[in-house]
Parts: C-alpha cells; sequence; structure tokens
C-alpha cells in the first residue's frame, strides 16, 4: 500500500469518526430502517443477532448477538465482503465482549467500504463449535460538512504551521552561523528573507495541492452516498404499470483509489424468495388499500404489471430488489389513480399476487377477508424504537380456535410489513427477521435461487412471528400477510412506538 494511500485512509477513518458520534443512521434498502435483526441458528445454537451499520463508511458497525441456546461460551465476530476476493480474505476476528448479561455478547467491527457485507459469527460452547453468516449493506447515507468551529481552528493551527515553517527557514538562514549576540549583516538579512519569500510560496503551493487533493477525495466520497431510488412510474392504458427502475447510485468496484466509482448495475437481479420484485403499493394517507405484486421484468431495468381492480386513490410504491451481491435495494414512487380501476380493465389477482381493497386498521384483532380473526399476541409492555422485538400472531376461526388450513406464502409462514403512516418507514420482514432472504442464502455460501433454504416447509401452525426493530418512536401500521386455503389474508395493526 503506497503511503499516500495510506495517509488517505487514515484521514478518512478521522472523517468517518467525527461522521459517526455526529450522525444518526438515516435512510437505505428497506426505507428509513437499517438496522439488521436475524434470528437463526449457528448449529446447534439459535442465536439473536442485531447490527446496527454505521451511518457513514468507513464506519463502525455495532453487533450484538444473544444467545438463546444455553452454552454459549465464546462468541467472535469478523466482517466479511459478500462476493469477490475479499469474501474469503479473512483478517483475525474480534471477540465479542460481555456487558452484564452472560447471553448476550456485544462488538464494534469497522466496515471500511460500501456495499454488500457480511458478518461472520463463530460461536464456541457446551456443544462445540459453529458459524452463522448475517448479510449487511453498507452504505454512507450523508456525507458531512465539517463544524466551523473545528475548520476555525484547524486553519488557524495550519496558518500557525505555515509561519512557523517560514520563520524558521528565516531565522536559520539569518542566525545559524552568527555567535551568540552578534548582529546579522544586511546581507545575511536580505538572504534570509529571500530564502523566506520562497519558502512561503512554496508552502501555498503545498496547501494548494494538498487541498485540491482533498476535494477530490471529498467528491468522491460524496458521489458515493446512498441516494434513495425513485421509481419511474407510469400507467397504461390497459391499467398495466410500467415501472423504470432508477440508478442514481455510485460503487467502488474496489477499495483501491485506482478505481473510479462506477454505477449499480441494474442487470444483475436475482430473485428473492421466487421473484425479481416484490412490490408493494400502499393508498396513503390511510393505508387501507393495501397490495403485494410481483411485477415481471421486461427488459433491464423495466418491470410490468397489469394491476387488479383498485380504488382511486394516491398511492405510494415500494419496489424490493436484490443485486447479485446480495446488496437489497427498495426504491420508492409514487402514483395518483384519479378513479377506480374497471374490473373489466384490470386483471384479477393469480399467482402470489395479493392485495385487499379496504382493511380496517385494528389495535389487537383484525377480522379477516374470510370472516377469521387475526390476533397480535401483544404484551402490555410499550412498544419501543430500536429494541429487538417478536410480534406474535396468531389466526382463529369464527369461534376463536386456532385456525386449520394454513400454508406457506412463498416458502414462509407469513411476511410483513412494517410501515410509518408517514410512509419514510417501509420494511419487508420476515419470520427470521429483517435480512433478506436472497442475501441470507449468498452469505450462507448458497445461491440466491436457495433463498428458500432454511426455511421451514412444513405447513405452517396458526401461529406466526416476526422479528423487527423500529427504527424510531412514532406511528405505524404493520400489515401481515399469511395464506389459508389457497387465500392470501392480510392483517392490519395499529402500532405507537415510543422512544
Ligand atoms: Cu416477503
Amino acid at each position: 500500500m503506497s503511503l499516500v494511500k495510506t495517509i488517505t485512509m487514515k484521514m478518512r477513518t478521522a472523517v468517518s469518526l467525527i461522521a459517526f458520534v455526529l450522525l444518526s443512521p438515516l435512510a437505505f434498502a428497506h426505507v428509513g430502517s437499517p438496522d439488521v435483526y436475524y434470528q437463526g441458528q449457528a448449529g446447534p445454537y439459535t442465536l439473536l443477532v442485531i447490527i446496527r451499520p454505521p451511518a457513514v463508511i468507513p464506519g463502525v458497525a455495532e453487533i450484538e448477538v444473544r444467545s438463546i441456546s444455553p452454552g454459549v461460551t465464546r462468541v467472535e465476530i469478523l466482517p466479511l465482503r459478500m462476493v469477490g476476493p475479499g469474501a474469503k480474505l479473512a483478517p483475525t476476528p474480534d471477540v465479542a465482549q460481555h456487558l452484564g448479561d452472560p447471553k448476550v455478547f456485544y462488538g464494534k467491527l469497522w466496515i471500511m467500504d460500501r456495499g454488500s457485507w457480511k458478518v461472520q459469527i463463530t460461536v464456541d460452547g457446551d456443544h462445540g463449535k459453529a458459524e452463522m453468516a448475517v448479510p449487511v449493506a453498507a452504505v454512507s447515507t450523508a456525507s458531512l460538512g465539517m463544524r466551523t468551529a473545528l475548520g476555525i481552528l484547524l486553519s488557524v493551527l495550519g496558518l500557525l504551521l505555515v509561519l512557523g515553517l517560514v520563520g524558521i527557514i528565516g531565522a536559520a538562514n539569518r542566525d545559524a552561523e552568527l555567535d551568540p549576540a552578534q548582529a546579522p549583516s544586511p546581507a545575511q538579512i536580505k538572504r534570509a528573507r529571500w530564502r523566506m519569500a520562497i519558502a512561503a510560496v512554496l508552502m501555498l503551493a503545498v496547501v494548494l495541492f494538498t487541498n485540491s487533493w482533498w476535494k477530490a477525495e471529498a467528491d468522491d466520497t460524496a458521489e458515493l452516498t446512498y441516494k434513495l431510488p425513485h421509481l419511474g412510474v407510469f400507467l397504461a392504458a390497459d391499467n398495466s404499470l410500467r415501472l423504470q427502475l432508477h440508478n442514481p447510485n455510485a460503487v467502488r468496484l474496489t477499495q483501491f483509489r485506482t478505481e473510479r466509482p462506477d454505477r449499480l448495475r441494474l442487470d444483475d437481479l436475482v430473485p428473492d424468495h421466487g421473484h425479481l420484485m416484490h412490490l408493494f403499493i400502499v393508498r396513503m394517507p390511510d393505508m387501507r388499500s393495501f397490495w403485494h405484486l410481483h411485477p415481471d421484468q421486461v427488459e433491464t431495468g423495466e418491470f410490468s404489471q397489469r394491476l387488479p381492480a383498485m380504488p382511486a386513490g394516491q398511492y405510494r410504491i415500494y419496489a424490493d430488489i436484490v443485486h447479485h451481491t446480495g446488496f437489497p435495494e427498495t426504491q420508492v414512487g409514487e402514483i395518483n389513480l384519479g378513479n377506480d380501476l374497471a374490473p373489466t380493465n384490470t386483471r384479477p389477482l393469480s399467482g402470489d399476487d395479493s392485495g385487499e381493497a379496504a382493511l380496517a386498521p385494528s389495535d389487537e384483532v383484525a377480522i379477516l377477508a374470510d370472516g377469521y380473526h387475526m390476533v397480535w399476541e401483544r404484551d402490555a409492555a410499550p412498544l419501543r424504537a430500536k429494541q429487538p422485538i417478536w410480534f406474535r400472531f396468531r389466526i382463529e376461526d369464527k369461534d376463536g380456535k386456532p385456525a386449520s388450513g394454513l400454508e406457506n406464502y412463498m416458502g414462509m409462514a407469513g411476511h410483513a410489513v412494517f410501515m410509518s403512516t408517514d410512509g419514510m418507514v417501509f420494511s419487508h420482514i420476515h419470520p427470521a427477521g429483517s435480512v433478506s432472504m436472497a442475501a441470507l442464502a449468498i452469505a450462507q455460501g448458497g445461491t440466491p435461487g436457495q433463498g428458500m433454504a432454511g426455511m421451514d416447509h412444513s405447513a405452517p401452525s396458526a401461529d406466526v412471528s416476526f422479528l423487527y426493530g423500529f427504527p424510531q418512536a412514532g406511528d405505524y401500521r404493520i400489515l401481515v400477510q399469511v395464506k389459508r386455503e389457497g387465500r392470501v389474508e392480510t392483517g392490519s395493526f395499529v402500532a405507537h412506538v415510543g422512544n
């Protein structure tokens, strides 16, 4: 590694450290909900993992591993690139530390580069060693200006350094050969002044050069800040919804400075639980008309879906996709339906598509379209932001008995959307947590097509639970989808989240 590169990295590290202190995490895939919550198996051990990625890369991710199974004595954590050579070049893992509770292990990891990462977790305990990998997408969500006070301080110190150096050069040329108390000759003074002038010009050149170098670095970094992609949305006469993916984000192909930032690709999408795109269309602000569709890719970056008969309104659109690196994105858009879409000019729901036109939100018991009930089995504890919470729901028949006939919906017992009522937070969640199932498959060394692996293929029971943590306080809606006797049912719940 060259000296310049080393210095650059150190400077960047310092900048991002400052940024980490100043910034709270903003938007990301999922929208506005960057933290990872995942529960899964490391061999015989069940672990609940929370990863809080930094707001600026390079930066520090916080990792919390809670052992649900007894007997875990040691946890090691290691950040690795999801794909490419970096995925194999493992640095030495960090040992996660206890903070009080012996079942909770905590550590911090430096994420040095933007993109698709995984945290490799090695546990040791009563049943021997085992491993699991949890995907995490690392992006900078902001680049920061320097604080004015710090800027002034550094400018003054810099100026003092420059003046000091010029002064030293002057003194050396004027006084170095003199005896104590001897006055310099006019010729020596003149020579010293000349050399001070030359030194000042050289120093000015150095300052200007480093300033432009710094600016180039800052511009590169700013270009790599993650921007929320906004879909191009167009509704054709036959009520086909056309979606043009937006690609505003640059990536650096390798960490080396010689590689200029490049665009993310759109020709590299991989299916996530069976579909290249999971499209959610939610009428705002009432959130009563809710649709979960799976458009077809008609061209690179272009998707199309004939809509079902939807009621008029202003709709928010969220499109979940996953890149081949396991990097998940949610693209957002809007569409205004001036009139109800006529049943004669629409396509009835089919396949995995689902939705409801008039969902009544409830606090605890949602009445489903088939007359069954979905009960949110919540305790009295208030909901708080940034806490991992198991959201448990039970499907009951009209007599209040656990429902039979539940089926897997796209390979899982259920799918849930956690969405803030202002639409600024949107997360598509599964029983295992907030990770993209395709990314999880890649992290565990499989292909995204195996995104169904590790899921329970047996017929689900009447209980379904989801692991999630709200990113911030506010009002949310939880939209829970299960499949029973061939029909997808959606329950809508109101959640008030405090700090
Ligand atoms: Cu899903």
